[in-house]
């Protein structure tokens, strides 16, 4: 037991999937540094934690002694394996489990550290968040880690669905998404019986409760899109991208940059779908075929089991290309050398070629990929979508083509050019994400 000097006490609530986590404990590392006097108590499942807090600890470490992790349950059985048929299979397992799970670790939390909450703050995905925060009677601060447009999107599911109905194929009608198509709203808005989509929606309807919500972006991204979301919630802090608040040292095992550096300026493709997509294998021989096409140098950031998966003579080729299971990918889209990304558009990857400066090909895969994607072509025109929206060797090569050579993809870097100074500008000391960084710690903490 331990006494906070102020009798503050914020309960963070992960979503243990993908890079959820870890984007939000960044952002609360962040808020615990300006807040020492609070106590805060980050709730995730014990792999998560694990994955989360370096040596099995679950405190900081002396970096943030008022952070404490705590394990709740994933849902699983006793013995449970993911069948593996199903990807989603342990995120609906772990739904079945929300809210009591956090419920039972927050009163034990609460007990333990001698103080009842006096905020909430959680992955926008949580919606029994705005429930329990009323009980409580403290602010709810959810957090979304994903692109800005499908907040938006998420909030207006039941307009996006009588259009839909209707056989709109453009999503003009509704402020904020002029520049969307039916075909790149995220398909659990359209189909809502499973647990995932279920609570999107959920969520979409009690977001405009919750006390404000925090974004990883930043104001100048898309006025369009900000306005109307400012003028939906009823507050509404962009504090992003989170990853440049502090930027993460350089991890570098596989001895990219090095590879990197001999390579010219704006010539080298990098390759990489996140944390877990895994492209078909057709589609896999299809951007192996492109990159031969291209003969530009490449490097593949591969999910997966690369010398089984990818012909034995492609992975020869080492002065040409180079695969990896892992690259640092924020300081690989900054090095001079890269001159595209081949992307699933996930929303830490967009951003993070923005901060790079390096326009994009987009294939976007699942969720709101294919709305960040429409926005890196039509509304920041730095990058393209693969044509037919599947990798083909012919529309893969045609896409590099245009974004690596001649005045489009010139015009591409100087716009991606454009928004990285945005972007860098926004944590600048003075910047709009920083301003709205002391804003909820006065929210969260005050
Ligand atoms: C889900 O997306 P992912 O987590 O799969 O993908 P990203 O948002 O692009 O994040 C991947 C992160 O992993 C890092 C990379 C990104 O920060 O720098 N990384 C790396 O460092 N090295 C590698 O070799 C490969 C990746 C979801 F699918 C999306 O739709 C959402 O937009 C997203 C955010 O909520 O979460």
């Amino acid at each position: 037991t331990e006494d906070s000097p102020t009798g503050k006490h914020v309960a963070v609530f992960a979503f243990p999937f993908a890079t959820h986590a870890l984007a939000l404990l960044r952002l609360v590392r962040r808020i615990a540094e300006a807040s020492p006097a609070t106590m805060f108590s980050f709730l995730s499942s014990e792999k998560s934690n694990l994955a989360c807090f370096s040596g099995g600890r679950r405190d900081d470490g002396g970096t943030c002694p008022n952070l404490v992790a705590y394990d709740v349950w994933d849902g699983a059985p006793e013995g449970y394996v993911p069948s593996g048929r199903n990807p989603v299979e342990p995120v609906e397992i772990f739904l079945r489990a929300v809210p009591g799970n956090f419920e039972s670790v927050l009163r034990a939390a609460e007990r333990e550290r001698g103080c009842n909450i006096t905020c909430l703050l959680t992955d926008a995905f949580y919606w029994f968040g705005a429930d329990m925060a009323r009980e409580r009677s403290v602010p709810w601060v959810p957090v979304w880690t994903a692109g800005p447009s499908a907040l938006i999107a998420h909030m207006e599911t039941d307009s996006i669905r009588q259009i839909f109905g209707t056989s709109g194929k453009m999503l003009d009608a509704i402020p904020g998404l002029s520049a969307m198509r039916m075909t790149d709203v995220p398909k659990e808005i359209l189909d809502a019986t499973t647990p995932f989509p279920t609570m999107l929606y959920r969520m979409g309807q009690v977001l405009p409760q919750a006390t404000a919500v925090v974004s990883n972006s930043f104001e100048d991204i898309d006025p369009i899109v900000e306005g109307e979301l400012h003028s939906k919630l009823r507050k509404f802090l962009d504090v992003g991208p989170f990853v440049l608040s502090p930027p993460p040292p350089l991890s570098d095992e596989h001895g990219c940059i090095p590879w990197l550096d001999k390579q010219e300026t704006a010539s080298v493709v990098y390759v990489s779908f996140g944390s877990m997509i895994r492209p078909p294998p057709h589609e896999i021989t299809a951007i192996v075929n492109a990159l031969d096409k291209a003969a530009s140098p490449f490097l593949w950031s591969f999910r997966g089991d690369a010398q089984a998966e990818l012909p034995r003579e492609f992975l020869e080729r080492r002065t040409r290309g180079k695969v990896v299971p892992w690259a640092p990918q924020l300081h690989v889209l900054g090095h001079r050398a890269v001159g595209a990304f081949v992307t699933h558009c996930g929303w830490n990857s967009v951003l993070e070629s923005m901060i790079g400066g390096v326009p994009m090909v987009g294939r976007p895969f699942f969720g709101e990929q294919s709305m960040n994607a429409r926005a890196v072509e039509d509304v920041w025109r730095i990058g393209v979508a693969v044509e037919g929206g599947a990798f083909t060797e012919e529309a893969t090569a045609d896409a590099l083509e245009r974004v690596l050579a001649g005045e489009e993809g010139k015009r591409m870097r100087e716009r991606a050019g454009a928004l990285k100074e945005m972007a860098l500008k926004a944590v600048e000391p003075q910047g709009s994400s920083t301003r709205n960084f002391k804003a909820l710690v006065e929210i969260v903490t005050g």
